[in-house]
């Protein structure tokens, strides 16, 4: 809060002059707390469009006293960066993946194991109860506050250049670009592929350059992103689903007025329902138009995935790496998976 009060302050008196002869201000008055929020996708996602309802909902109803700056598509930096700087206070709020947020809260990544989820009903059901709210608790750790309702990312699918992926078989030596994650590195690497780390801002570059063959997104961000114009084939998958926590600086969280927490509370979760809709109604529609953009698609059956990865001992490695007790929450609403 000490930065956000002394920026205020300075705001206040830059803006004290600016008052015409009869008294009247000429300019409207800035917000008294502005907020910076960071995030990692173009302004065309969903996550972008309903964050901005949630902003201008927060201003409207804080009298215009708060404004949430949304800064988009990786403007801060990449998702490493932005991390550091939520636990910072350098900005105020971050949408993460959960796989991203795992490298600091290793617990984060238990909805992304390999083939878990069958559906959305089971993802909510989990995410909105009990094992969301372990998460959560382990978010609150680090001092970063987690919003209720993780927002959507999706199901991740697979994208290549130069064959398409069928079966397990398909994964052996493939050059894959995965997100900054534990997770999904040894999930890969289980597969026998060839998986590289990179943020986000690298995707479309590296794809292009050929640095990596393939990568794995749900089709949403496949499409914002353009990642068809650098890749050919993309198999329906659905290996993984992915969420984005909301997350807030805990100092500068805690040291808002209650009743501007309660209205951020209440926005930003709201907008996180929708958010989820349309991610869903995008992951649903888009594929048509990906197809006539070029990209062939083909089904794929999880079978040999799964048995591949228990055959590698990945399923039974991260039980451990997850203890117990989160693993045990996951298998509750999607049956045993080791
Ligand atoms: O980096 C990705 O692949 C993305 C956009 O899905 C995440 O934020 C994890």
């Amino acid at each position: 809060m000490s930065k956000v009060s002394r920026r205020a302050v300075l705001r206040a008196l830059a803006s004290a002059p600016a008052v015409s002869v009869l008294g009247a201000p000429m300019i409207a008055r800035a917000a008294e707390i502005e907020l910076r929020y960071g995030n990692n996708l173009p302004s065309s996602h969903p996550l972008n469009v309903r964050s901005q309802e949630a902003a201008d909902r927060v201003k409207e109803k804080t009298g215009g006293r708060v404004e949430i700056k949304i800064f988009p598509n990786n403007q801060l930096g990449g998702d490493t960066d932005m991390l550091s700087q939520v636990r910072s206070g350098g900005i105020t709020f971050f949408t993460p993946s959960a796989l991203v947020i795992a490298t600091l809260v290793p617990v984060a990544a238990i909805n992304a194991v390999g083939f878990a989820f069958a559906d959305y009903g089971q993802v909510w059901k989990a995410m909105d109860g009990a094992l969301g709210a372990h998460v959560r608790a382990a978010i609150e750790k680090v001092n970063l506050h987690a919003f209720e309702k993780i927002w959507d990312n999706g199901f991740r699918q697979m994208t290549s250049s130069a064959k398409p992926i069928e079966t397990a078989k398909d994964m052996a030596g493939l050059k894959i670009r995965v997100p900054v994650s534990p997770l999904s590195l040894s999930m890969f690497k289980a597969l026998d592929s060839a998986p590289t780390s990179l943020q986000f801002s690298e995707v479309y570059t590296s794809l292009q350059t050929k640095i990596v063959d393939a990568q794995e997104n749900p089709l949403s961000i496949i499409q914002v992103a353009k990642l068809y114009e650098v890749q050919k084939f993309c198999a329906l998958s659905n290996h993984i689903w992915d969420g984005f926590w909301f997350v807030a600086n805990g100092r500068a969280w805690k040291g808002l007025p209650d009743d501007v927490r309660g209205i951020i509370t209440e926005a930003i979760n709201d907008a996180g329902m929708k958010q989820r809709e349309d991610v869903k109604a995008l992951n649903d529609s888009v594929q048509a138009d990906l197809q006539a953009k070029g990209l062939a698609f083909n089904k794929t059956n999880p079978d040999s995935f799964r048995a591949k990865l228990r055959e590698a001992g990945f399923y039974k490695e991260w039980k451990e790496k997850f203890g117990a007790e989160a693993w045990g929450l996951l298998e509750k609403e999607v049956g045993a998976l080791a």
